[in-house]
This record gives C-alpha cells, structure tokens and sequence, in this order.
C-alpha cells in the first residue's frame, strides 16, 4: 500500500529513468535498436523492478500516466541520438493498458512528430500474450500502429498462446524469441528445434528475428547458425543510461 502511494508520486517526482539495452545485427554485431527499460529509484527501497512495480501500475490505473511518461522520455532521446548522428531505432515496451487505449496511436504520433521522428525508426514492443488478447480496441490499436508506419514488435515469442493463423494477420515487422528459449540453447534439444522452428515460420511470414537474453558464445552461435537477424542479452550490453550508450554505440561503429 506504501509503495502504491510512492508509485503515484514516482512520475512527478522524477524517479523513473529510462535505461537502453541494444540489439545488433546477428552477424556485423553493429546496433540496430535501443530498447528502453524502466527503472524505478525509490528514496527508501533504492531500485525497484519493473517486474514489480508495472502489475502494480497495471492494477492501479497508474500505468497510463506511466506510459505516457516512457513515451515522451524515449522520444525525446530518440531525437538527441539522432542529433548525435546515431542511426539505431528506438524500442519501448507497450503494456496491455496502452493497447486498450483509444488515443494510445495518436500520443505517439504527436510525440513522433514533436521531435520530427519517422514512425519507422521507432519500435512498438508488445508481448505475445497481450497481441493475442482479441478485444476490439487492442487489435484497432495493431492496425493503426501499422498505418502511422511504426515498427511493430512481438516479445517474449513462445511463452504465449500464439495461433499461428493469429500471428499471420497480426501486422508485425519484427519478432522476439523469448530468453527462455534461448537460455536452453545449449543444453536442449527441444530448445533448439523450437528456435529452429520459430525462425523459420517467421522468415516465412516476413517477420525479423530478434533473440533477446543471449548471455553466452555458444549460444550466440547457435542463434546464428539458425538463422536470427539480431540478438540482444548481457553478452553483448548490458541496459545502460543513454549517454553511456552513445559511447557504446560509436565505439562499436
Ligand atoms: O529490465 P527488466 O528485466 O527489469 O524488466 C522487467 C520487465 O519489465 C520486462 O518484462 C520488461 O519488458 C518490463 N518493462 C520494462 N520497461 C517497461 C516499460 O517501459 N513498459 C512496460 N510496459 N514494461 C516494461
Ligand atoms: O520482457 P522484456 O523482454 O522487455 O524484458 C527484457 C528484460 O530482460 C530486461 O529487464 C533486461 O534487463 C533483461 N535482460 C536483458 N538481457 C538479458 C540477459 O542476457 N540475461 C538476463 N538474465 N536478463 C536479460
Ligand atoms: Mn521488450
Ligand atoms: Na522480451
């Protein structure tokens, strides 16, 4: 109950961040995308997860405020990378509340156009179990996702209850396979044919293959070998604050 009340100061008072997390192309390893993540400093607790703290904004009724927030944060660093001369897209991760939004299409496009962004450098991250709910409004909200021309993403691919005919009709551009997956890479032959099949329905759907959670050489090897386009994980890049990751980002170039 405390941490709820902190929670609805947390966006006023200026405690979120925003970290990024890369993605790099699976075979030049240059970076493609900044994925956001967001962080919660709290005054007492010190950091608090996301993994806590987004069901807890999801059940309150704070995760608009929240989202609203990641949107104008990430798209006003979007236009200070690019400022820099830095080409990678920006990622953020879209909750079940934003999708059930009418105007969420609409805060992005305005945000877009504030900092005269193109919606194709920018990502759309929404999980698989979320793109699969059928309520009218998330699936208006996939269409007009795809008519402003943004970059749409599945997460966590596996865990959910895709169909596949779904996963046909949904307008994505890009799709990630969840870690899970990718952590038993090495050690499960089930693990591997999943990713194998997985890579293969995708490219035969025209979807980009991204593996997010690679933390090995090995299975950064295996990822390639199957036929990924780009990986993420604590291998490659930890999330770090965004002018680290200007560094990082020219340092690799
Ligand atoms: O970065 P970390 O592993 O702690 O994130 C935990 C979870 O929180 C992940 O599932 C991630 O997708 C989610 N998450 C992180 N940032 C955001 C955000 O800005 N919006 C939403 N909806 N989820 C986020
Ligand atoms: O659900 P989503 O995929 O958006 O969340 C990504 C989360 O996974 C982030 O919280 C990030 O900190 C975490 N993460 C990213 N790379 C790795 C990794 O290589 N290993 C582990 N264990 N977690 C990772
Ligand atoms: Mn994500
Ligand atoms: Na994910």
């Amino acid at each position: 109950a405390e941490l709820l009340a902190d929670l609805r100061q947390a966006v006023v008072r200026g405690q979120l961040e925003l970290v990024y997390q890369p993605k790099v192309d699976a075979r030049s390893l240059q970076i493609t995308a900044a994925e956001a993540l967001l962080r919660w400093h709290h005054p007492k607790r010190g950091m608090v997860s996301p993994a806590l703290f987004i069901p807890l904004a999801e059940r309150h009724g704070l995760i608009g405020a929240i989202g609203n927030w990641v949107i104008d944060d990430a798209t006003r660093q979007a236009a200070a990378w690019r400022a820099l001369g830095l080409r990678m897209r920006v990622a953020i991760n879209i909750s079940a509340y934003q999708m059930r939004q009418d105007d969420l299409v609409d805060r992005l496009e305005a945000a877009l156009a504030r900092h005269n962004l193109q919606p194709g450098r920018f990502t759309c991250e929404i999980t698989e179990s979320v793109a699969m709910e059928d309520t009218q409004v998330t699936q208006r909200s996939f269409e007009r996702l795809r008519r402003a021309g943004l970059h749409v993403s599945i997460d966590d691919f596996g865990v959910g209850q895709a169909s596949l005919s779904y996963l046909r009709r949904l307008p994505a551009a890009e799709l990630k396979i969840d870690a899970s997956f990718v952590q038993d890479l090495g050690t499960s032959d089930d693990a591997r044919a999943i990713v194998d099949a997985v890579v293969k329905l995708a490219h035969a759907l025209g979807l980009r293959v991204v593996a997010e959670g690679v933390e090995t050489a090995r299975q950064r090897d295996l990822l390639v070998q199957l036929g990924c386009d780009e990986l993420q994980g604590f291998l490659f890049a930890k999330p770090m604050h965004a002018a680290q990751l200007a560094v990082w980002a020219q340092l690799a170039d």
